[in-house]
């Protein structure tokens, strides 16, 4: 007989072939399922459920983390669908980022939702050679107006620590005074501002805030600047050109400038003295203009308007989440549009003088 030819040692081999051929089959089955859920999207989830299962057990931890949600009754006026709360002004970009002027917000909804994360919230700030005659006032309005009752670093960049005043903090409130060296130009000093942002987003700021407002020193705040500016990634309407026209914006116009923009492109004139956003993204940002500054040294050209210009071209392609009214960042040229109803932020007229000192 067949078994009887085999003997016992053959019966044993014949076994352990066809153990092995099952192996081989399941394995081959486990692979291809796993191919399958992996590429398809048709696949039912549930058939194979050990990759599903082990993914949705670590976001289970990472949702256990987070603090309970508390809702709180809140008393205010109902939104109204058919009477926007500004007319006069345009209030939304066509890639709906908010444009935020006076009387489109409320603050105490947006500061019950800001309080709820626990933002922090990093303030950056240059006062190279004499420009820390600002600082005080800066600091002291700062304390005033700026992101009142929430958590804020105030950085204070210069090569002058012994000149920066100590000022009386609130709570919740710290000034750091970083050490960084000068530069001989007015012009490279600004512009460094951003290389200077950039490799501070990656060393400290990313382990100590979440957002980051980086603004001129010689200006003092006037009235209310609070969460409501915060968003990813924003910038300002300069006060000079909000009405204008495109052709009539200062952007770089030399095509051998990393800044240029071409004269049937544009959206707005954006301030260098008031932009943000989270660190990832003024890293980004920062980082993208200090490079195209570099290359525009290496082909000896200097934008118009320096890092200003730089801005522009980065807004221009990597359009703002949110963009500030030139409330945020105001400075007398003389007229007084109805539709600026709020100074926050305003510059000091300063002695042409201080740049070159
Ligand atoms: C505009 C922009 C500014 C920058 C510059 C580029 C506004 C309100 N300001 O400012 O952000 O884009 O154009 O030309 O939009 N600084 C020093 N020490 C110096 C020189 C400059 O600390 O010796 C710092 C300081 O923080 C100052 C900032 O750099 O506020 C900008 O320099 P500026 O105020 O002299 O330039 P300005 O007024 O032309």
């Amino acid at each position: 007989m067949f078994t009887n030819n085999w003997g016992k040692s053959g019966r044993k081999k014949y076994c352990l072939f066809i153990i092995f051929i099952i192996c081989l089959s399941l394995l081959f089955i486990f692979s291809f399922s796993w191919h399958t859920l992996e590429n398809s999207e048709w696949h039912p989830r549930a058939m194979f459920p050990c990759k599903a299962v082990s993914t949705s057990k670590a976001s289970y931890l990472d949702l256990d983390q987070l603090k309970e949600v508390k809702l709180q009754r809140m008393l205010y006026e109902k939104p109204e669908t058919l009477k926007p709360p500004r007319s006069d002004v345009l209030i939304m970009t066509p890639w709906f980022a908010p444009i935020v002027w006076d009387g489109t917000f409320n603050i105490d909804i947006l500061n019950e939702q800001f309080h709820q994360r626990g933002v922090r919230i990093g303030l950056t700030v240059f006062a190279i050679k004499k420009y820390t005659v600002f600082v005080k006032t800066f600091l002291e309005t700062a304390e005033k107006f700026f992101m009142v009752g929430h958590k804020v670093n105030y950085y204070v960049f210069t090569d002058r620590a012994s000149e920066i005043p100590n000022i009386t903090l609130s709570e919740g409130r710290h000034l750091v005074v970083l050490d960084v060296p000068s530069y001989k130009r007015w012009q490279e000093v600004t512009m460094r501002r951003m290389e200077i942002i950039r490799n501070y987003s990656r060393e400290l700021f990313i382990n100590e805030v979440d957002y980051l407002v980086c603004v001129d020193v010689d200006m003092r705040f006037n009235d209310h600047v609070g969460v409501e500016s915060l968003s990813n990634v924003f910038g300002t309407l300069h006060p000079g050109y909000f009405g204008a026209s495109r052709q009539y914006f200062t952007y770089e116009r030399r095509s051998q400038s990393q800044a240029c923009i071409p004269s049937d492109e544009g959206d707005f004139y954006y301030a260098g003295g008031y932009f943000g956003g989270t660190v990832e993204e003024v890293f980004k940002l920062t980082n993208h203009c200090h490079q195209a500054i570099m290359t525009d040294k290496e082909n000896n050209i200097e934008a118009i308007w320096h890092d200003e210009s730089h801005l522009n071209k980065y807004f221009l392609y990597h359009k703002p989440t949110k963009i500030l009214s030139p409330e945020y960042l105001w400075a007398d040229y003389g007229g007084s549009p109805a539709a600026v109803k709020r100074r926050r932020f305003i510059a000091i007229p300063k002695d042409s003088q201080i740049r070159n000192k």
